[in-house]
């Protein structure tokens, strides 16, 4: 069997079941590691003064991770710069945030560049290769610049955005046709597949064939939606383990039987944290009848701080709970409970099952992975509902949730309204689909799916590779 190696921006070596560790993303790869033998490559999150092209190899159930360490200016212009002040707002929608800079598309060839020459020589020819994330797009383009003729693919975890908006990154020429060095590139959703397209059509000259596949720039790759899933079995199964009973107790306890209100984000201005805490006072101000019944606990936890967008998104957020706290407070209740610490996962899985209505309401999201394992969380008998936001990747195979227009606060405070007072026979009817479709797609069928594609779009061989590639400009 080929080995599969995995190349994404973080390596979060695989931890044991329930660390607080494991992300969404790191699960899925541990997950589809854990069957194939192979390698997961990446920053170890580590810096270093200075570039030492030092390698860190270790095993860890049964996953075999290789780990480099960037040096300081790398991580300032790829990672906190590129990656994280200009695509990542740039593929959010938000180009109000979005920083276009010289020195970040420098920086983030340089480490891509990098990336390629340490995994090179690891590398033998039937290994397939998946590239992660928009850290990474020009990676495939510097593997085979590199004399690599593997199957290569690709994998974007955020949304792709509409042609308008990438139109405003400088190079953004460059960016997309690095995605033509791989066979397969893989997204969420048919709309950001399509989206995609659209560029390719307008703006790069492109055609779209009739199998599936696209092409331009001279090559053709296959452009298609693999909606990620979780583990929903396991996750099932943590939830109703022994370690999230802890946790679930002392929810149920501490609700002193009002309903529960439940957010679970990265702290990141994609996630709509801002407009689902005002969506949330509109319903107290228009339900008086709800005072003292219900709360929201909203946890949100810190990620990339180093960036002024998150500095400005945390002061904002501890305000505004505060002020709507100090406005409806009593003494012996507050509405909501704004928590920033990270949870181990079999506590994050017993909070799910306590609550009584989630709200998974971004306002552009690639998947969203809580909205899922909140619903694999639940107890069948006495289910939770879920409110989803329609831009979330999510509600493209969650349709039996509540879906809103995060933007709108009438819309989100009516659909918490409807969820606090939905009776139980449409909860348990709406939660056996959603939890069907969990099931069904999940991460495992993920991976399967796209390893599936990579080989038969690998193997089909009608990709045709000039000789030499010669090195992408990035400063643009
Ligand atoms: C990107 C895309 C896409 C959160 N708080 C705690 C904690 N979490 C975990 C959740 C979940 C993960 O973090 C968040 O995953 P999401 O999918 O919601 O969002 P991103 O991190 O933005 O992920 C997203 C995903 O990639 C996969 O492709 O779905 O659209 O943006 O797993 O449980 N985990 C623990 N403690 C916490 O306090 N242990």
């Amino acid at each position: 069997m080929s080995r599969l190696i995995v190349i994404s921006n973080r390596v979060t070596p695989p931890a044991p079941e329930g660390a607080a560790s494991q992300g969404g993303l790191a699960m899925a790869i541990s997950a589809a590691l854990r069957e194939y033998s192979g390698i997961w490559f990446g920053w170890s999150g580590q810096s270093t003064p200075e570039f030492t092209g030092t390698l860190n190899t270790q095993t860890v159930n049964g996953v075999t991770v290789a780990t480099m360490d960037l040096e300081d200016q790398d991580i300032e212009e790829y990672y906190n710069g590129y990656a994280n002040r200009t695509l990542w707002p740039l593929f959010h929608y938000r180009i109000d945030l979005t920083q276009y800079e010289r020195s970040f598309g420098e920086g983030y060839a340089r480490v891509n560049a990098r990336f390629a020459d340490m995994l090179a020589p690891l590398i033998e020819p039937d290994d397939l290769i998946w590239v992660q994330d928009y850290h990474l797009i020009p990676l495939g383009r510097e593997l085979r610049a590199r004399g690599l003729k593997n199957a290569m693919g690709f994998f974007l975890h955020i949304p792709w955005p509409a042609r308008e908006l990438i139109l405003t990154l400088p190079r953004h020429r460059q960016l997309v046709e690095s995605l033509f060095h791989y066979d397969v590139v893989g997204f969420h959703t048919e709309e950001w597949k399509n989206a995609f397209l659209s560029y390719v059509l307008h703006d790069a000259n492109g055609m779209a064939l009739s199998d599936g596949r696209a092409t331009a720039f001279g090559r053709t790759v296959l452009p298609k939606a693999f909606p990620i899933g979780i583990d929903a079995q396991g996750f099932a199964a943590l939830a109703a383990a022994p370690e999230a009973q802890e946790s679930y107790k002392r929810i149920i306890e501490s609700k002193a039987r009002r309903k529960m209100l439940l957010g679970v984000d990265r702290l990141d201005y994609s996630k709509g944290i801002d407009e689902r805490l005002l969506a949330f006072e509109r319903l107290l101000s228009e339900s008086p009848d709800l005072l003292r019944e219900i709360f929201l606990l909203q946890i949100s936890t810190y990620t990339r701080s180093e960036v002024e967008a998150y500095q400005d998104m945390i002061a904002r957020l501890d305000a505004l709970s505060g002020r709507i706290n100090g406005a409806y407070a009593e003494m012996d209740w507050i509405p909501i409970r704004n928590v920033h610490r990270l949870h181990a996962r079999d506590e994050l899985a017993g909070i799910y099952r306590a609550a009584d209505v989630a709200l998974v309401t971004p306002l552009r999201d690639g998947m969203n992975l809580v909205a899922k394992e909140f619903i694999a969380a639940q107890d069948e008998a006495d289910p939770g509902v879920l409110v989803l936001s329609r831009f979330a990747g999510a509600a493209a195979q969650m349709g039996d949730a509540l879906i809103v227009n995060p933007f709108s606060q009438e819309d989100v405070a009516d659909a918490m309204r409807r969820a606090l007072s939905m009776p139980i026979e449409e909860r348990r009817k709406r939660w056996r689909t959603l939890m069907d479709g969990v099931e069904r797609d999940d991460v495992m069928a993920w991976r399967d799916s796209f390893v599936a594609a990579l080989k038969e779009a690998h193997a089909s061989g009608q990709k045709r590779r000039p000789a030499r590639i010669a090195a992408a400009r990035w400063d643009g």
